[in-house]
């Protein structure tokens, strides 16, 4: 049986997605962020990323981590690229050329654009510092967002010219910069093409399920 640990509240809403496009069956272990509780080490703690079962899956104690019948992985993109390519489908790479594409598109991802957007997603808009550290961010991801918009107003998609799991990667990490309108507002196909990929009914049933989650 395909595990997937992490709470939704977390990196594991790619997987998660993706399982929802794909319909797998599998086992959800809410592991939570052991920063998020008062007290992660006491016994009546919930299962969090420092507890020993956890650490004894990953290591590095951080979610999501997954286990497929034995198989053991821990990254979040990862993780997807992997569970694409063994399930296959539109949504999987068909040629060897295009899932170095998407590995590309995924580090590119969480190398250029994750730490910026992180930060404009966890700045106050409403203090001096945290809008410094939000323009700062924003200039930041001023050109790998227009490589994304280029890109994206010449094929649609991140690979192949259909919704592929690029296309999840990096959706999931462009999110963290989605309050900053004004770098979408000026990115049309960056803005259509995230747009409908958050219309998805899979995004949906995942982001739906991410809602029930205490905050
Ligand atoms: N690069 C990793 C990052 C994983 C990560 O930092 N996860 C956070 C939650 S989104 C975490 O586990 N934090 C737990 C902690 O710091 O205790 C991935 O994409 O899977």
């Amino acid at each position: 049986m395909l595990k997937i640990y992490g709470v939704y509240r977390s990196r594991a809403t790619r997987p998660l997605w993706l399982i929802e496009e794909l319909g797998l069956p599998f086992e959800h272990i809410p592991v939570i962020q052991a920063y998020r509780l008062d007290d992660a080490s006491v016994d009546s703690a919930p299962v969090n990323t420092r507890s020993p079962e956890f650490l004894s899956v990953n290591p590095m104690g951080s979610i999501p981590s997954m286990d497929d019948d034995g198989f053991v992985l821990h990254e979040s993109l990862a993780i997807t690229l992997y569970l694409a390519r063994k399930h296959g489908g539109e949504i999987a790479p068909k040629t060897i050329e295009e899932e170095a594409q998407m590995v590309q598109w995924s580090l590119f991802a969480a190398t250029s654009v994750e730490t910026a957007a992180l930060t404009i997603q966890s700045s106050s808009a409403s203090t001096d510092e945290g809008k410094a550290a939000i323009e700062a961010a924003a200039r930041t991801l001023a050109r790998p967002f227009d490589v994304l918009e280029k890109h994206l107003a010449e094929d649609g998609f991140m690979v192949g010219k259909r919704f592929t799991v690029a296309d999840i990667n990096v959706a999931e990490i462009v999110r963290y910069a989605r309050s900053h309108a004004a770098l979408f507002d000026g990115r049309p196909a960056l803005k259509a093409w995230y747009d409908g990929c958050v219309a998805r009914p899979a995004y949906q049933a995942m982001w739906a399920k991410r809602n029930a989650e205490p905050a």
